[in-house]
């Protein structure tokens, strides 16, 4: 891969966005790249969560590769937009849980990419904003889809309206992300946490994914009627009876599905 770096240690998948001259902005063969990886990943046993990030200290992702973008044809944005919608899809819905280590800038394109991962740790120096608006186009990676499902309706049209930036305290205080750590331990506290959902049951955890996303395209009724048939696969598990009985004896479960 050119622009991409993997690593896989303890369980854990490191993805890092690796275009630091171009504040790892998004072009073609990054999204490309990306999707392949993922599919990759999604598809391991040995992976029970992933983190993605960006290379360098200044940059998470500064949204799509706008030297790419300015003269490309509507074909082209549409293959554009596919290749993101298969990768950003895979981070939201792939079986493991994803962290998106935010290390400085992610604006569109990179905001939205955080936003498709299940939780959001951002370092003391990451700046988050849509600037879509002041380029002519609106946010197109989900942005103004995931953004209100986020943080609410006034705050997203504010944000995607204004094109402002904004730090990581206000996006902790507005709940865009999970957490605000000092940048030199932000790869740490994200493995840490990796670790922690790693050693639980990978497979309810998986399935408590599911339940989560599918459930917030439903009605809440409808919703808590899949929660409930989830909850009855889950009954079925070899993990369900080892966690259930590691407990009653005292003792950490070692759990196998995945
Ligand atoms: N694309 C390409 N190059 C970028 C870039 C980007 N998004 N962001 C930064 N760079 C490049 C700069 O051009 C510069 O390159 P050189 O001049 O050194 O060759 C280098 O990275 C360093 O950037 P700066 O010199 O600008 O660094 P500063 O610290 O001064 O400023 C900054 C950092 C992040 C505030 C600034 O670079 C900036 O404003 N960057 C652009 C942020 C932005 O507007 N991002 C794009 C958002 S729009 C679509 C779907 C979705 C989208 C589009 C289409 N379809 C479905 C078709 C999404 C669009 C977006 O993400």
């Amino acid at each position: 891969m050119n622009n991409l770096l993997l690593e896989v240690a303890d369980e854990i998948a490191v993805v890092t966005i690796n275009r630091p001259k171009v504040l790892n902005a998004l072009n073609t063969e990054t999204l490309t790249e990306l999707g392949e990886c993922l599919a990759g990943i999604e598809r391991r046993k040995d992976v029970k969560a992933l983190i993605l990030t960006g290379a360098g200290e200044k940059s998470f992702v500064a949204g799509a590769d706008i030297s790419e973008m300015v003269n490309a044809t509507p074909a082209e944005g549409r293959t554009f937009s596919l290749l993101a919608y298969e990768a950003f899809g895979r981070l939201e819905n792939m079986p493991q849980a994803t962290i998106a280590a935010v290390n400085g800038f992610a604006l569109g394109g990179g905001c939205e990419i955080s936003m498709a991962c299940d939780i959001r740790v951002a370092s003391e120096n990451a700046k988050f904003g849509q600037p879509e608006v002041g380029l002519g186009i609106i946010p197109g990676f989900g942005g103004t889809q995931r953004l209100s499902r986020l943080i609410g309706k006034g705050r997203a049209k504010e944000l995607i309206f204004s094109a402002d930036n904004i730090d990581a305290q206000e996006a902790y205080r507005i709940g865009l992300v999970n957490k605000v750590v000092p940048q030199a331990e932000l790869l740490g506290y994200c493995r840490k946490l990796a670790v922690k959902i790693a050693s639980k049951g990978s497979y309810a955890v998986s399935i408590a994914k599911y339940a989560i996303n599918a459930g917030l395209d439903m009605d809440v009724a409808n919703g808590l009627k899949l929660e409930a048939q989830l909850l009855g696969l889950t009954f079925s598990t070899a993990d369900k009876k080892e966690g259930m009985t590691a407990f009653l004896e005292k003792r950490p479960a070692k759990f196998t599905d995945f």
